[in-house]
């Protein structure tokens, strides 16, 4: 794998020595003291050198770490030019991607996702898998601290060589968050990372996004006082391929065992997310360990059974599908609202909808027809 100091910014000659870089760089006011071994020097010697299209394509198949960071910061990014680019890197990558298993994990907070992720992360790296970990938060930018939460939960894992942490990409709505993460998924692929974990907090729309993304999903809960059967919703449930409560450990495990057979009595009567799949309630508890390889083996028997009746084939064709769907649908947003006509329109339409001098259909119809007439110009 990639020895940090083996791995020496891409750009340096094959025999450099360690004084290399500081002492041909300009424009870096530092004295030679404490350059070695810097991370933050490093990285910004990384920025300097431009990677083509081509530089990170093999970088990425090689699972060159830091640029397949620069090839995620590239597909996240909101330029113009940089997302040329990085439409031409992921559709080079493809062909060389899709060959894992994308498993979401939801959960309300504190539910103990990242803390699940660590322990699962781990156990699959110590059985051979290599593990990327990705998040979709719809809410990133407005909580910047639950990153650096998770890096700490997550931190044995973090350093291993065999797995790969992304936070979440920072800002913007969560459609534009999906399709970046779709988009990282496909570079962790290239880059050999056969399970991609994605986690994301249990608000609501998320859950149905990254449904969208994943082969298995996951719903990790936890017991309360007893009510939490009443708090959940049925729709969440219905899109899980399995119910783990979290935290079964220490006095909890009984109250634990009791609401995973609460769970299991009522999703007999639900509809599966999967095709010819039960839904099953489980237990486990992320400090200890215990139940997380019998999760594992869960989602081994689906992916026998999904693959071999035809349906996780299916599932990645239709996920295909609904991806080009999305962007077109963001691109057409996109348009619509840098049109000259629409944004010169568009406060005066809203402001007479509001007061309820036109109606929203006329608002609407006055701004496409204002579009339309832009558009053709
Ligand atoms: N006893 C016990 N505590 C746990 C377990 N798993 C997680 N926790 C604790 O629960 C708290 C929340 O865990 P996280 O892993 O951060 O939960 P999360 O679902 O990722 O939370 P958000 O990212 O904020 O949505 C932490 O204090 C964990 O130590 C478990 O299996 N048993
Ligand atoms: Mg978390």
């Amino acid at each position: 794998m990639n020895d940090p100091i083996k791995k020496r910014p891409e750009w340096t000659p094959e025999d450099n020595q360690e004084g290399f870089t500081t002492s041909l760089m300009d424009g870096i006011h530092s004295s030679h003291d404490g350059f070695h071994g810097n991370h933050q020097e490093k990285k910004v010697f990384h920025r300097r050198k431009k990677l083509e299209l081509n530089d990170y394509f093999k970088g990425v198949l090689e699972c060159n770490r830091t640029i397949m960071a620069r090839a995620i910061t590239l597909v996240e990014s909101h330029s113009p030019k940089h997302r040329e680019t990085a439409d031409e890197l992921v559709k080079k990558l493809l062909p060389h991607a899709g060959n894992s298993v994308r498993i979401g994990i939801t959960g309300v907070p504190g539910a103990g996702k990242s803390t699940f992720i660590e322990t699962l992360g781990n156990h699959l790296c110590d059985l051979g898998h290599k593990v990327a970990v990705l998040a979709v938060d719809p809410s990133s930018s407005l909580t910047k601290g639950s990153i650096l939460g998770d890096k700490t939960r997550m931190e044995k894992l973090s350093t291993r060589p065999e797995a790969f942490i992304r936070p979440s990409p920072s800002g913007g709505v969560l459609g534009g968050v999906a399709r970046k993460s779709r988009e990282t998924m496909i570079i962790c692929e290239a880059a050999g990372f056969d399970v991609i974990l994605v986690e994301t907090v249990g608000v609501g729309q998320s859950e149905i996004t990254v449904r969208s993304m994943v082969d298995f999903f996951l719903l990790l809960t936890i017991t309360g006082a007893g009510d939490e059967l009443q708090g959940m919703k049925k729709g969440i449930m219905e899109l899980a391929d399995a119910i783990l409560i979290n935290k079964a450990d220490g006095e909890n495990v009984k109250k634990a065992q009791t609401t995973q057979s609460e769970f299991n009595r009522i999703l007999h009567y639900l509809q599966p997310a999967t095709v010819g799949w039960h839904t099953k309630a489980y237990t486990c508890s992320s400090l200890s360990g215990i139940g997380i390889h019998e999760i594992w083996e869960v989602i081994q028997l689906f992916l026998e059974h999904t693959k071999g009746n035809g349906f996780f084939i299916e599932r990645r064709h239709a996920q295909a599908i609904e991806w080009m769907d999305a962007m077109i649908e963001e691109y057409l947003k996109r348009i619509f609202h840098e049109n000259k006509a629409v944004e010169t329109a568009y406060h005066g339409v809203r402001e007479s909808v509001k007061k309820g001098d036109i109606t929203p259909a006329t608002g609407a119809q006055l701004l496409i027809n204002a579009f339309e007439s832009n558009a053709q110009d």
